[in-house]
């Protein structure tokens, strides 16, 4: 490991920074510092240090002092394609009249890590969004900016649509961000934020599950396993509006065919729904592409394939992890089958401010946003597009293998600790 690490510095203290110019002397990067929130639809995070979300608002291309702040980047499974949908959202943390935007490619690997097609949105409210700025799939080398009219806004949305096709492994296409910056003139405070509310008080347990209660010591909800329905039911009841339901801690195999569907708890009418494919262990989120109200819900997470595998249990399986300070069946319902289950880590992302998870019992508070579909707005044309130099770099070759063995790592591990 330390050879490999050895290759990592070397790449970054060769391929080094890009410092960027402020679009006007008034302006200032007001993502910088920002905190990022991140939806990897269908995606996994590049599994290692070097590529954190908070290192898209950092403010360069990659952070030498710090050694491994190489950026933001995931990957998504080969087989699906270059297309993808992967978000990453900014809270500005007030209102601001911002006029552009800069992306900072990914530096450490000249092309392969440059991004691939993306698209910036930008909001008031989380609700109602305005394209400022897109780009499309080719590798693209140096800072892009996009100049646009001034527009007041709290929230950043930075949406990958593609990989670039260069940066790749046997099993995935990977993208990233060296940073995302944005710049304005502060307006006013804001009392919104972007919230996580949780079901549970304490932390994460994060030891893997076992296939037995004797030797379990650790609740986990389970789909699809040796005995048991193929579908969890959890329901729930919110005093605020969310976007996107986050598992923090989970397990799930590859290939793994999920239908994540929200209804309302009394009459059953399909609020949202999203499939998706699990690339093998780690937290996700799922993100609904709309603003889902405060009300009773019932979340289902169904695995659609019912294919046993040799030893007779079902081929696929999802695992929603535990944590200490578990709400209790007051707020929360958790049902498997008949069964009822001990209640799985669920946190839901928001833009009010409220309690989060409130007692089932309670009278659910009426709408308070619309149902809005992210990105809807007409937009503003980019005033520039930017420059495209394809290039290849030997040393991202021997990345790529760093990034696969970091990737599957924990996997690997996980799978031999099972035993089924
Ligand atoms: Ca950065």
């Amino acid at each position: 490991m330390k050879r490999l690490l050895g290759i990592v510095i070397t790449v970054v203290l060769l391929f080094t920074l890009v410092i960027f110019v402020p679009a006007s002397a008034a302006d200032e990067n007001v993502a910088l510092g920002k905190p990022v929130l991140t939806v990897l639809n269908g995606g996994v995070a590049a599994a290692a240090d070097y590529w954190r979300p908070e290192y898209l608002t950092d403010g360069v291309a990659q952070d030498t002092t710090n050694g491994n702040a190489l950026g933001w980047a995931y990957g998504t499974l080969k087989e699906l394609g270059v297309a993808t949908d992967i978000s990453a959202y900014i809270d500005l943390g007030a209102v601001y009249s911002v006029n552009s935007a800069v992306v900072v490619p990914m530096t450490w690997s000249p092309a392969a890590t440059y991004p691939g097609a993306y698209e910036i949105y930008v909001s008031a409210d989380f609700n109602n969004w305005t394209k400022v700025a897109e780009a499309g799939a080719e590798p693209k080398e140096g800072n892009a900016t996009y100049n646009f009219d001034a527009i007041e806004a709290q929230f950043v949305r930075l949406r990958a649509t593609s990989h670039n096709g260069v940066w790749a492994d046997d099993l995935f296409y990977y993208n990233g961000f060296g940073d995302l910056q944005i710049f304005g003139t502060k307006v006013k405070d804001s009392d919104k934020a972007l919230h996580i509310y949780k079901n549970y008080t304490g932390d994460l347990v994060t030891a893997p599950p076992a296939s037995s209660d004797e030797a379990l010591g650790v609740p986990t909800v389970w789909t699809g396993f040796t005995t048991g329905s193929l579908e969890w039911r959890f329901t729930f009841n919110t005093d605020i509006s969310f976007w996107a339901i986050n598992f923090p801690l989970s397990w799930g195999n590859y290939g793994a065919p999920l239908k994540f569907k929200v209804t309302k708890e009394n009459d059953e009418t399909v609020v949202a729904e999203k499939d998706i494919v699990r690339l093998g262990d780690g937290g996700f989120a799922i993100d609904f592409g709309k603003t889902i109200p405060a009300g009773k819900y019932v979340l289902s997470v169904a695995i659609t394939d019912d294919t046993l595998a040799a030893e007779g249990q079902y081929a696929y399986y999802n695992v929603i992890g535990h944590a200490t300070g578990m709400l209790d069946e007051e707020y929360c319902l958790n049902t498997n089958g008949t069964e009822i289950e001990e209640a799985g880590a669920v946190e839901l992302f928001s833009s009010d401010d409220g309690r989060g998870f409130i007692k089932l019992s309670e009278e659910a508070q009426p709408a308070t946003q619309p149902d809005t579909e992210p990105g809807t707005e007409p937009g503003t044309e980019p005033a520039t597009q930017p420059e495209t130099v394809p290039q290849t770099g030997d040393a991202a070759v021997a990345m790529f293998a760093v990034i696969a063995v970091l990737a599957m790592g924990a996997a690997v591990v996980f799978v031999k600790k099972r035993v089924f």
